[in-house]
């Protein structure tokens, strides 16, 4: 990864800042930021200020402004308020990291759009100028800047770098999510232990759940009432947010869907429930096409959701017309990004013909299981379509299952359109196997789409009642049946 360093001197306020050799000469006792790209790709990076107070004083808040060039904008920021006129970005605390007390500082970080770096900035409404050589040796810079690109804690106790805290006081460790009794609260942060999803305890669980359909086309299908009903009514253990990257979804407005998939995971957070934040990927098949989107994207969202146990990352949905080797490298340039972040979540992969673990174009998992991804604690999507994918599809699920971890993110329980019939049988055989095999899914769509597929009724997300079964489609009533019977995850 390639790390590039900036490092802007920002003059206090006792400083007139009107000349070239004010900035040269720091007083003994200023205060300074320091901005440094944590992250970089082709068209965006990451990056992290560290507002410094060297005065001998405590001060009670500060404000940083960063002007932009044309073309480059900033995504989203984490531990700062953001506040933006014309090209001009200007960041003031979060609420809890106002106040820094002599000789010590506080950490934001952004996700930026472009690659132009910074051509101004002010702190506390003086003018301060860039240096944008790098750091030289006995600087007084090297002590404010993180040496680590991770924007979680490394060490125990508060940290200013944390991404979400809502108050000065909280630790590394959130409390269980939605209660003690939910899904994250009995089950807490997951990882990978040999094939399976295994939970606080090392010990396999199943997480049974629905997915969502486009976010740019259902927004009123997603609200608490609905969500309250999946959690509640339906007793389910996973949301799904399916984000769409292109057909008017991530690629029309990054700021607004990276906003909108934030706002579902903290809306499946509250309510105790996992959530699998998948980038949609679907046409063009060639996740490599999407790449730089995908690194912004998840970069922003890895940062922001870091501390929180509740959060699956799903980095291409469907790869088609790619082979596995462009898959296996997408993954590859991907999963770092996320891990620099947000290191302990499980990631999973698309697989090639739609994930189908190759099966829709003739091969197999083995291309997989002879060349896997060079990454820990990942899993495998397999999709299936019940009236599509039958035994052949599930001969092969259940032999990839001995060797790799398998995480169903998206089925239907009719034909791959979307549409038509539900098959019953053939739902009934997967979803026995994956009860057997532990396998975790997720159903498409919890949605009111007017097709087979949908669990509601057309109208329904209008009208605002989700409990029950006299909103649910023939699909719906099914999958509420299969997934509101009990959980059984271990406890010890
Ligand atoms: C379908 C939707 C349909 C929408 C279409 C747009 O059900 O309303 O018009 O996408 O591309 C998948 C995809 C998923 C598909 C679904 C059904 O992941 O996006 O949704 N499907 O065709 N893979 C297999 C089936």
């Amino acid at each position: 990864m390639r790390r590039l360093k900036l490092k802007l001197l920002v003059a206090g306020a006792v400083v007139a800042a009107t000349s070239a050799v004010a900035l040269v000469a720091l007083p003994a006792s200023a205060e300074t930021a320091a901005f440094t790209v944590t992250n970089s790709w082709s068209t965006g990076y990451q990056a992290s200020v560290v507002v410094k107070n060297d005065t001998s004083s405590t001060i009670t808040t500060w404000r940083v402004q960063l002007t932009l060039p044309a073309g480059t904008t900033v995504v989203n920021a984490w531990n700062a308020t953001t506040a933006t006129s014309g090209s001009t970005y200007t960041f003031t605390p979060a609420g809890w990291n106002a106040t820094v007390a002599a000789g010590a500082s506080t950490e934001f970080g952004m996700i930026v759009n472009g690659t132009g770096r910074p051509t101004a900035c002010t702190v506390n409404g003086a003018a301060c100028g860039i240096t944008t050589a790098p750091a030289t040796p006995g600087a007084t810079t090297p002590t404010a800047v993180p040496t680590s690109p991770s924007a979680r804690p490394t060490t125990a106790g508060p940290s200013p770098s944390r991404p979400t805290t809502p108050t000065p006081t909280a630790t590394p460790t959130t409390p269980p999510a939605g209660g003690s009794g939910t899904p994250v609260g009995i089950n807490g942060q997951l990882r990978v232990c040999g094939v399976h999803l295994c939970n606080r305890y090392d010990r396999p669980i199943q997480l049974r759940g629905m997915s969502t359909h486009g976010l740019q086309w259902f927004a009123n299908c997603y609200n608490n009432a609905s969500l309250d009903a999946l959690a509640t009514d339906w007793r389910a253990d996973l949301l799904r947010i399916a984000m769409y990257v292109q057909e008017g979804g991530y690629e029309t407005d990054p700021a607004g869907f990276t906003g909108r998939v934030n706002t579902l995971v903290d809306q499946a957070e509250a309510r105790g429930m996992y959530a699998l934040i998948d980038f949609h990927t679907l046409t063009p098949g060639d996740p490599n096409l999407n790449l730089d989107r995908a690194k912004t994207f998840f970069a922003a969202v890895s940062a922001r959701n870091a501390a929180k146990t509740n959060v699956i990352y799903e980095i291409a949905n469907e790869p088609n017309g790619v082979s596995w080797s462009g898959i296996k490298s997408y993954a590859e340039q991907v999963i770092p990004v996320i891990r620099a972040n947000d290191p302990d979540a499980v990631v999973i992969v698309g697989t090639r013909g739609w994930s189908s673990l190759g099966v829709s174009d003739g091969a197999s998992s083995a291309e997989v299981i002879a060349d896997p991804v060079r990454a820990s604690n990942i899993m495998y999507a397999f999709h299936f379509y019940a009236a599509s994918h039958k035994d052949n599809y599930r001969a092969e699920l259940e032999k990839a299952a001995g060797s790799l971890p398998m995480f169903v993110t998206e089925f239907g329980t009719v034909s791959a359109t979307g549409g038509g019939a539900v098959d019953t049988a053939s739902t009934g055989a997967w979803l026995d196997l994956l009860d057997r095999l532990k396998i975790s899914y997720a159903n498409w769509t919890y949605s009111d789409a007017g097709e087979g597929s949908a669990a509601f009724r057309a109208g329904t997300c209008a009208a605002g009642t989700y409990t029950g079964t006299g909103v649910l489609s023939e699909s719906g009533a099914l999958l509420r049946n299969r997934i509101r019977t009990a959980d059984t995850f271990p406890t010890s």
